[in-house]
């Protein structure tokens, strides 16, 4: 059987190649572009290096040219560093098939359309599917990946930093978070609540069946069916006494072996300050977006959330480190404001208790966008997303305040796009840079909604063109997607399975300077922008993660609404 999946996915990748490109010449890799399209009104721009030319050409599938003009020098980029030229033909509209030539050769072919990222959008939601503990994949809702049940997770053994000393817990499902298969409470909390800001924004946008998962046909969303396969198992991790367990994983990541191959015991570890709002603020974001159609649920889940809020007020300073027996993935965090945040502002919206408007007020965070490691720092933002999004539950004055700041920042992103030789709003490239390039696209989707106004979400389509292939490595960064495809990603399931296709849907973590691999990994580049390597060792550039997805999820979701 696998063997002859092995042969219909050569004829299928080797069908791909011979079709593309249309010209004679080969592709030339130095012209840079969205390799999925543009959407008919979008800003239509490519990247190009090492370059004599002055002109381009846009063809048809035809092979007429439909459009002329001019590169211009954007300067040079020292994180790739490259001399680099642009080419914009914004103004040319008509959908189609193209390629863009400049004497140095052809680009990759692409689209102009309407409904541009629908497919790619769905995968990105799927994606988190395919990454569900204690479930079989079953064969009817993927006919290539599935595969058996992994992690039962049912009788799980506490770590003495658990506070625990005997019994176990029964934790099953969730979401596994990355190529590992750990599960780990902050990095879940913030994804799930970062996609149900979309849900808030618009509940039908992923309508029921949409996806194919097993709860399609239920009649709800099924974006919050999958959301809720993690929040019923975030439910599992709340201690009696209101706090909130760090994270359930072995005591060292795995070999690169397949879900049900797992053999390594697993442990509930460490309980803290950052988890126990995380998991409140989420929760309690749920629990008001599900009342309608999980009455019961809801009202559970604010519970839990209320108590994990007052395990916090009693509990504000408790970091998590790994204690010295376990290596999993780590998710320190010793600065709780911006948690302290979020819940606030969640269990604020749900209940409108005065208690939590109090903490927001007489604790005002700044807002800015810190990059990297969107678990420490972004939850603040996710805070200030909801609160804009309930202009009719908050205080007119607090609303004023929160739109101005918003749009202050997504000002200086666009200045910065506007000014960046590949127009982006990114110059530091670190682990996950892919997702930080994403949380900017999300600010801008933000401030086109509290706006209306076109030039935030022309920002964020620009980046979205980072992405799908403009940029200084050229890949196409979502699994399954663009041209020069991710193939090897640092993906367990993926890199067991005998497949040969990495599983669709999957934003990597992108060029990374740092280079936390380099013993591993043979870097071709170490310029930052550059130093990314589609090979499986890679796990500084090349992982996937939940938290890199959400925001692919909202910001492709939030286009897809807005432009179709
Ligand atoms: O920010 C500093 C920078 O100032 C400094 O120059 C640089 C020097 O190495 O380090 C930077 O910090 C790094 C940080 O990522 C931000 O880039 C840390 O060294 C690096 O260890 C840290 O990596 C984290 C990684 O786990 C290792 O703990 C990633 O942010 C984080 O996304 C990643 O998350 C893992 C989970 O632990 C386990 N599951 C997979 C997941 C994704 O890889
Ligand atoms: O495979 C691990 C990956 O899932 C984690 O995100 C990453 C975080 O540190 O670590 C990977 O494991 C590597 C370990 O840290 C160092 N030795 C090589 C391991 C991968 O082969």
């Amino acid at each position: 059987m696998r063997n002859t999946l092995h042969l219909v996915l050569m004829l299928y990748l080797f069908s791909c190649q011979s079709s593309t490109p249309k010209r004679e010449e080969s592709v030339n890799e130095n012209i840079r572009l969205n390799q999925i399209g543009y959407h008919p009104k979008s800003n239509k721009q490519f990247i190009l290096t090492d370059t004599a030319a002055t002109q381009f050409q846009l063809i048809n599938n035809q092979q007429e040219t439909v459009y002329t003009g001019r590169i211009m020098s954007n300067g040079t980029w020292a994180p790739s560093g490259e001399a680099v030229y642009m080419g914009d033909f914004s103004s040319f509209e008509v959908p189609g098939s193209y390629q863009i030539i400049v004497n140095e050769g052809a680009s990759y072919p692409f689209e102009i359309k309407a409904n541009l990222y629908q497919e790619a959008w769905h995968a990105s939601i799927k994606s988190y599917y395919f990454q569900r503990a204690s479930l079989p994949i079953e064969k009817e809702f993927d006919s290539l990946f599935h595969r058996a049940a992994g992690h039962p997770d049912i009788q799980c053994f506490y770590h003495p930093s658990s506070g625990k000393t005997s019994g176990f817990l029964a934790s099953p499902g969730g979401w596994y978070d990355a190529g590992d298969y750990g599960k780990y409470v902050v990095n879940g909390a913030l994804s799930t609540g970062q996609m149900l800001l979309l849900c808030t924004l618009y509940p039908q946008a992923v309508a029921d069946q949409a996806l194919h998962i097993p709860e399609s046909g239920n009649g709800i969303s099924d974006l919050l069916d999958e959301l809720k396969y993690e929040l019923d198992w975030l439910l599992t991790m709340q201690d009696e006494d209101g706090g909130v367990f760090h994270k359930l994983t072995a005591k060292n990541f795995s070999g690169f072996v397949s879900p049900e191959a797992y053999d390594l015991d697993r442990y509930v570890i460490g309980k803290g300050t950052a988890a126990s709002l995380d998991f409140a603020a989420v929760l309690a974001q749920a629990a008001r977006l599900l009342a309608p159609t999980h009455e019961f649920w809801s009202q559970k889940a604010l519970e839990a959330a209320e108590k994990a809020w007052k395990w916090a007020q009693f509990n504000p300073q408790v970091a998590f480190s790994n204690p010295d027996d376990v290596k999993t993935g780590e998710y320190g965090d010793a600065q709780f404001a911006d948690d302290f945040y979020w819940a606030a502002a969640e269990l604020y919206l749900a209940t409108q208790e005065a208690m939590y408007l109090n903490y927001l007020q007489s604790n005002k965070e700044t807002y800015q966008h810190q990059l990297t490691n969107s678990w420490k720092f972004f939850t603040r933002n996710v805070g200030f997303a909801s609160l804009l999004i309930h202009q009719e539950l908050i205080d007119p004055k607090l609303y004023k305040t929160l739109k101005n700041e918003h749009l202050l920042l997504s000002d200086s992103l666009l200045e910065a796009i506007n000014h960046h030789p590949y127009r982006i709003a990114l110059n530091t490239f670190e682990w996950g840079s892919n997702s930080d390039v994403l949380n900017q696209a999300l600010l801008l989707c933000l401030a086109h909604q509290l706006t209306a106004d076109e030039k935030y979400l022309m920002g964020a389509e620009q980046i979205i063109d980072y992405i799908f292939g403009k940029n200084a490595t050229g890949y196409s960064f979502l699994t399954g997607f663009g041209s020069k495809k991710v193939r090897f990603p640092h993906h367990r399931p993926s890199g067991a399975d005998q497949i040969l296709m990495p599983i669709p849907g999957f934003i990597v973590g992108g060029p990374n300077g740092d280079r936390q691999d380099h013993q591993e990994v043979a870097y071709t580049s170490i310029f930052p922008a550059k130093a990314y390597q589609d090979v499986q060792p890679s796990y500084a550039s090349n992982e996937v993660c939940l938290n890199w997805n959400a925001p692919a999820v909202f910001v492709l979701g939030y286009i897809h609404q807005v432009r179709n």
